[in-house]
């Protein structure tokens, strides 16, 4: 059937058909050298059922598929096997389209995509020069996450608990000139838009704290001079979100980035703090600084003067206040805040309390922690007794405080020092500068090389190509350099489902009526890992795509839904170190495809995590068995009542499973209703047909066979979805409800419709009931149809 399907191109979709599209689309794999686990086939059997049931509804259907290949596991791969990295996608590739035919995926093999294929990285190049041209994309020296064991800066993205998301190696921090992408201009609007798009409120959530919005206020302190007296010229900014706390600032902290740039420009510590400062920063580059660690600090001897009190307090330099976070500097408050309380403990320093829980004030408590609530304003001069919600506005009206809105998502970090990515089409030249490559010289081709592996130096292997790094300049034709670094994967995989639209075009990404026709995407099912990287990055990409007007809409993706991941047996992780893998060609070549396949459906709410069970495998092939003995009935002519009340119910059932993505409901539906027909002793060949119809976007190689062995005419998937009869789906009973005095005393099953006096004589004929009513006539007697009788006495 598989051949039959590729032969007649199933999964085509064309392009502006009558029909009403829809697009559905999971997150192309990256193709690994360790093949598909049954995890992974997941969400690919669960939309393949979805696209399998839009079509038989009529509509056009787009269901693609391409390979996510450029990127980090490949090369380590590459280099650890002694395999070009070209090579070893081409063979992954292979080995992964091989095991998604066997699990029977309609998905539109012509529209197959690469982000290896020069062809395609053409157009993420291009994208890279729009995003230029904008002023979106921009080099800067700044403080990069480096991977050590991989040997490349990473974005902040990519950094999951201080390690470095794709092999784990904890982070460190290293200076460097690098290419960074303005996403925090478009940080408000990533929020806002949220509201308009159907995505899991977990997905959302995690999107809006990474992304972290807070409006707070800029305090200037100024420091004391030479004279002893503030001199106007050393003044420094704080964020803070809690103006209202100002009175309870004891001391100032600032990062030893900051204080680096003081020593640069003159500063002369006191050799401890120096010597603290420069191994703060020697720290980062080997040990990241990580939230649980100790906090650590040295008293600068700087005297600030507080805004408000005129107080002096002391300036200290402390390992907890980020050098990249608001001005790298910050007023503590340490009865107030978790991190300056824990630290004016360690370093004896006063912690003095200005909000306080209760009101009037003298039973303010004495605190053995920060008190991070509301309350009213204490020991704040004219401010004290004030709530602190209101002293927000009145404390920063009264030291000119700025409003800023601050985030906690940073410029993404563009740059890798690796091979096997997309070479950045910048050029330098001594005398134009930064020069973009001509639109018209793209792609520029990663060139074949033998070595490949990364350097010690922090530089891309590719500046050691003498052809690939000596270059003419595009503007002036002078000698010139091209730039070596090459982009992160997700720059390929942050515009691909517009790929999709129009694969093979070779002068835009996509043809503009194409993009108007399919967008935006109706169904995005993806894994929760994502959700703050390709789905954070693709979102904003499109963003950008809409207002340079090159596509339709400001968001990409209508729904987002996400699987669970599938367990082991042992209920750990599937991964080879483990040995606990389970790969679905084994699955496919014991039980059939149609078994994997109901069975990763059948086996927990779509996205909900589960571990695998060989038992829940062998069930589900029974029952695709005794399907198959089902068909080797007679059917009769004939329509009986009995199974055809059974299917139309199915039918109903299946088609809102679908929908609301209850796989699982609807395969036990199947089983529920093989049961009941199993027992009828005639079954319809109406109800047959149907039956079929229904399994077919689950198991659709047993529904072909069974289609044609039934001689049906025509291919099973081009079938229309059966339609269900309301009258025969309705139930013929229901349970009456029967109460004396309010009280329920029993329960009795009669028809659907069944009137006042049929059900008062049965309820009277109950035991319970004529224990009840003790002999006496019913004052009232209450009926609600179909539910409910009551006797009043
Ligand atoms: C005084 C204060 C008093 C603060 C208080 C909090 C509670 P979010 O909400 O996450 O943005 N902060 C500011 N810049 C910092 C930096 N570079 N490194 C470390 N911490 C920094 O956090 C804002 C709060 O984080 C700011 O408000 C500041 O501490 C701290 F009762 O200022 B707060
Ligand atoms: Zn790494």
């Amino acid at each position: 059937w598989q051949e039959i399907w590729a032969t007649k191109k199933l999964g085509a979709a064309g392009d502006f058909s009558a029909k009403q599209k829809y697009y559905v689309l999971f997150e192309f794999p990256y193709p690994s050298g360790a093949g598909l686990h049954v995890g992974h086939v997941r969400p690919y059997v669960g939309t393949d059922v979805i696209a399998r049931f839009r079509r038989m509804q009529g509509y056009n259907v787009l269901y693609p598929i391409g390979w996510d290949a450029f990127g980090l596991p490949t090369e380590n791969f590459a280099i650890k096997h002694k395999i070009h990295p070209r090579v070893a996608t081409d063979r992954n590739i292979k080995n992964f389209k091989k095991q998604m035919k066997a699990v029977g995926i309609s998905v539109d093999w012509d529209r197959e995509i690469d982000t290896t294929d020069p062809k395609y990285y053409k157009w993420t190049q291009w994208i890279f020069l729009q995003l230029y041209k904008a002023g979106m994309a921009y080099r800067a020296e700044v403080p990069i996450n480096w991977c050590p064991s991989c040997k490349t800066g990473l974005a902040n993205e990519e950094v999951i608990n201080g390690k470095h998301e794709r092999c784990g190696t904890p982070v460190t921090e290293k200076l460097k000139k690098q290419w960074l992408i303005r996403i925090t201009k478009y940080a408000d609007r990533l929020i806002e838009d949220l509201k308009s798009v159907d995505f899991p409120e977990r997905v959302k959530t995690q999107q809006i704290n990474w992304i972290g919005r807070s409006e707070g206020v800029v305090f200037t302190f100024s420091f004391i001079g030479i004279s002893g007296q503030p001199d106007g010229k050393h003044l420094v900014k704080v964020f803070t979100t809690r103006p209202d706390t100002l009175f309870g600032a004891t001391f100032m902290a600032v990062s030893s980035e900051l204080a680096k740039k003081w020593l640069d420009v003159g500063w002369q510590a006191p050799d401890a703090v120096k010597q603290y400062i420069v191994d703060a920063l020697a720290k980062k580059e080997d040990e990241r600084v990580i939230e649980a660690r100790e906090k650590t600090g040295v008293d600068s001897g700087i005297r600030a003067i507080h805004p408000a009190t005129k107080e002096e307090i002391p300036v200290w330099v402390a390992d907890y206040v980020l050098g990249n976070v608001g001005t790298g500097a910050i007023m503590a408050v340490p009865a107030h805040d978790e991190r300056d309380f824990a630290f004016a403990k360690k370093y004896g320093l006063p912690i003095k309390m200005v909000i306080c829980p209760h009101y009037p004030t003298s039973t303010c408590p004495v605190l053995d922690e920060a008190y991070t609530g509301a309350g009213h304003l204490v020991d704040s001069e004219k401010f004290s007794g004030m709530p602190s919600e209101e002293a927000k506005d009145a404390i920063t009206k009264f030291v000119n405080g700025e409003k800023k809105v601050q985030y906690r998502l940073r410029d993404w970090v563009f740059s890798r020092q690796r091979y096997w990515g997309e070479p950045i089409p910048i050029v330098y030249c001594k005398e134009c500068g930064e020069v973009p490559v001509p639109e018209a010289d793209l792609p520029v081709l990663l060139p074949d090389v033998k070595k490949y592996e990364p350097t010690e130096t922090g530089e891309s292997p590719l500046a050691a190509i003498k052809s690939f790094v000596e270059t003419k300049c595009p503007s002036c034709g002078g000698v010139a350099r091209r730039e070596t670094d090459t982009m992160p994967n997700w720059a390929g995989s942050n515009w691909y489902f517009l790929r999709y639209l129009d694969p093979r075009n070779e002068n835009a990404f996509a043809d503009r009526k194409k993009i108007d026709y399919w967008m935006p995407v109706d169904l995005y099912n993806g894994g929760m890992e994502h959700t703050t990287l390709h789905l954070l990055y693709s979102r904003f990409i499109y963003k950008f795509l809409y207002d340079q007007g090159f596509v339709p809409h400001p968001e990409p993706y209508a729904k987002r839904t996400s699987h669970g991941v599938i367990l082991a047996e042992d209920n750990r992780k599937m991964s080879k170190s483990f040995g606990n893998v389970i790969n679905p060609d084994d699955i496919v070549k014991e039980y059939g495809a149609d078994t994997l396949r109901m069975y990763e459906m059948f086996i927990a709410p779509f996205d909900q995590m589960v571990a695998w069970d060989a038992h829940g495998v062998i069930g589900v092939r029974r029952f695709l068995d005794r399907v198959w003995h089902l068909y080797e009935r007679e059917f009769s002519d004939e329509a009986t009542e009995h199974a055809e009340r059974i299917v139309h119910k199915l039918i109903k059932k299946v088609g809102e499973d679908i929908v609301a993505m209850k796989f699982n409901t609807a395969v036990s539906s199947f089983m529920e209703s093989l049961n009941a027909l199993e027992k009828c002793a005639d079954v319809s060949r109406a109800s047959a047909r149907m039956f079929c119809l229904a399994l077919s976007p689950f198991a659709p190689h047993i529904a072909a066979e069974l289609w044609e062995k039934m001689g049906e005419k025509g291919f099973i998937h081009e079938q229309v979805w059966p339609k269900y009869n309301e009258a025969l789906i309705r139930e013929d009973t229901f349970e009456l409800v029967v109460q004396v005095n309010g009280k329920m005393r029993a329960t009795i099953l009669l028809p659907v419709g069944a009137s006042r006096e049929d059900a008062e004589q049965a309820a009277r004929g109950h035991e319970m009931v004529v224990k009840y009513l003790e002999g006496k006539t019913p004052k009232k007697v209450v009926f609600v149809p179909n539910r409910l009788l009551n006797f009043v006495i």
